[in-house]
């Protein structure tokens, strides 16, 4: 423990910004160094221009700065690979890549990497999607995730790489915009409820799908890698799941908070994408090896929204 220096890589987006947050209140603001592609950001760490495709630089940084575990959250997302395929696979691949080779080398200690429930495809059981199963993505994204999943097991078995994952679901949270993915909508939802009074949807009322809590995600991030080595029995990445809703569904539970907000569906390409993912995942096997847990269902999630983005909006009640 006394030794852990941490490089969160893709620190500006949605769970980087929240994650660096715990990390340094965890371990201490001298322990953990936040990077991005962008020039400057703001956090309360040191933060680093760094794109994670430029190896020699990645290694540079981990080197300089005595760098012992990473979060690598840097990716497209899967709306947004969609539009850019190459690119897509190009940054998910290659950023995996130079960070597991730090591993192989034994430059790394540990590595945490997050899959996503887009590995799931139109093949896969949609309800209570289990850990094994069919596996069949039909999205650039979910293909580089699968992919990314099969070289963290190859990697930890062959060169026994301690790296960690979790298959997120779609998240919520409250700090930052999400940037380019499907589950999205259940983020503007709650910023258009309160500054437009309504929402257009871009999926369809009864697309439910599997969502999370971004504390929770955070949570769920530190936990797997703070266990012992050997309570990591999946190399390739964890279901984890919390909640399951659709649209109407999370309307209606901010209905109950402002009576007069209304919702409208106009669904786009977005919609074949969610369409192929699960409506909700059973993640036993993580509750069982690293005694994973979450916080928040919907009423909860629904009502801690609300009530921060209302202060950050300054939107009265
Ligand atoms: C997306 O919608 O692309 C992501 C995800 C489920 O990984 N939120």
């Amino acid at each position: 423990m006394s030794d852990t220096r941490i490089l969160v890589i893709g620190a500006c987006g949605q769970v980087g910004t929240e994650l660096v947050e715990e990390l340094a209140n965890k371990f201490g603001k001298d322990r953990v160094i936040a990077s991005d592609i962008r020039a400057e950001a703001s956090f309360d760490v040191p933060y680093l221009q760094l794109d994670v495709m430029n190896r020699e630089r990645v290694r540079e940084v981990v080197v300089d700065n005595n760098v012992t575990e990473v979060y690598h959250l840097a990716a497209l997302l899967s709306a947004t690979a969609e539009q850019n395929p190459e690119f897509g696979w190009k940054l998910n691949m290659d950023g995996l890549f130079s960070i597991l080779d730090l591993g192989k080398e034994g430059i790394l200690k540990k590595i945490f990497w997050p899959s996503s429930i887009a590995v799931f495809g139109p093949t896969t059981p949609r309800h209570d999607t289990p850990q094994r199963t069919i596996i069949e993505p039909t999205t650039v994204y979910g293909i580089s995730k699968f992919a990314g999943e099969r070289w963290c097991e190859y990697y930890h078995t062959r060169w026994g790489v301690d790296v960690r994952s979790v298959r997120y679901p779609g998240l919520i949270g409250h700090k930052s915009l999400p940037g380019g993915g499907t589950t999205d909508y259940a983020v503007d939802i709650f910023h258009q409820a309160l500054q437009q009074g309504s929402y257009e949807c871009f999926l369809s009322a009864e697309t439910a799908l599997p969502m999370m809590y971004m504390s929770d995600a955070v949570k769920a991030t530190i936990d797997i890698m703070q266990v012992p080595l050997e309570e990591v029995k999946i190399r390739s990445s964890y279901n984890i799941s919390a909640m399951s809703f659709d649209p109407a569904g999370v309307a209606s539970e901010i209905q109950k908070h402002l009576p007069d907000f209304s919702i409208s569906y106009a669904p786009d390409f977005r919609q074949a994408i969610a369409n192929n993912w699960p409506a909700s995942i059973d993640d036993a096997e993580a509750r069982a090896d690293w005694g994973w847990q979450h916080a928040y269902d919907l009423p909860s999630m629904v009502d801690d929204m609300l009530k921060n983005l209302r202060n950050k909006l300054e939107v009265s009640a």
